[in-house]
């Protein structure tokens, strides 16, 4: 069975977060009410957060957590796994190392996306030997904790390389990744990336562990131009079992996240 989550935030403003992060609460409240099972949670840092006090609040909900999404670090922090710096790179898997920890507690996954964006000018290759080296800890981690971690496959304007499914399956062979290391999916970027929605599903077969949707424009689904249903029924005939997560701009307005998300998995569920 598909799960349904969507992006909040724990402590810092996202685009792709309906609710501030002082609204975390409503935020659980309206994911519960509109028939999600999960969170996919936001979170640059610890700070601030009670871990325990975070998992008995999605508990009270019924809900769970999908994944973390750890990609503000990049941004708010500097932090990148492809940074030229040696101690920038240790930092970014001391975070991730935090963030691993906290998804064996949630029983989710952790994202690594914005945080492969390297510092500098890489060939492919080099990128790939890089991100594989820097990722190493990171995945033994992981890999005692039973955490699963989630490459993300980001368009060509947003980083330098790894863009399509068929690159993301390149680079986990070259890696010798062990099966916790899968892919998320996120169809604004593969609308972009990817020739075929159903061609990339089948290739990255039981890699992909995680799934964003948006529209064509990332406007909840429904308001730009990319078939939902049948990406949706593509998954469903691929025997995919894990999330679709709605990871989309707060457009047209709020209010359409808030009072069509109900009604969009009720319809993706009878799909
Ligand atoms: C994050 O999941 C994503 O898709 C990125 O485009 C955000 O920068
Ligand atoms: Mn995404």
């Amino acid at each position: 069975m598909i799960k349904f989550s969507a992006t909040l935030t724990c402590r810092y403003d996202t685009l792709f977060s309906p609710f501030p992060p002082e609204e975390l609460e409503q935020g659980l409240a309206w994911l519960a009410q509109s028939g999600f099972d999960a969170a996919e949670l936001c979170i640059n840092d610890y700070q601030g957060i009670d871990v325990a006090r975070l998992k008995r609040r999605l508990d009270s909900y019924g809900l769970g957590c999908t994944t973390i999404a750890t990609g503000q670090a990049r941004r708010r922090d500097g932090l990148s796994l492809l940074s030229g710096d040696n101690a920038v790179v240790a930092r970014t898997r001391a975070r991730l190392a935090e963030h691993i920890e906290v998804a064996a507690l949630l029983g989710s996954h952790v994202t690594i996306g914005s945080l492969r964006a390297p510092d500098r000018e890489m060939s492919k290759t080099a990128y790939m030997h890089e991100l594989a080296e820097a990722m190493r800890p990171c995945v033994e981690l992981a890999q005692r904790c039973g955490v699963t971690l989630v490459l993300e496959a980001l368009n060509r304007y947003e980083i330098s390389h790894l863009h399509s499914a068929a690159d993301m399956l390149e680079f986990l062979t070259l890696s010798d990744a062990p099966d916790n290391v899968g892919v998320l999916w996120d169809i604004f970027h593969a609308n972009i990336e990817d020739r075929d929605f159903s061609a990339a599903i089948a290739l990255l077969g039981y890699r992909l562990k995680h799934v964003h949707f948006a529209d064509s424009n990332r406007a909840f689904p429904g308001y730009g131009h990319l078939p939902i249903d049948d990406i949706y029924r593509a998954l469903k005939q691929a025997g995919y079992h894990h999330a679709v997560s709605l990871e989309c701009l707060c457009a047209p307005s709020v209010e359409t996240l808030l009072e069509e998300a109900g009604p969009l998995i009720a319809r993706l569920r009878r799909l």
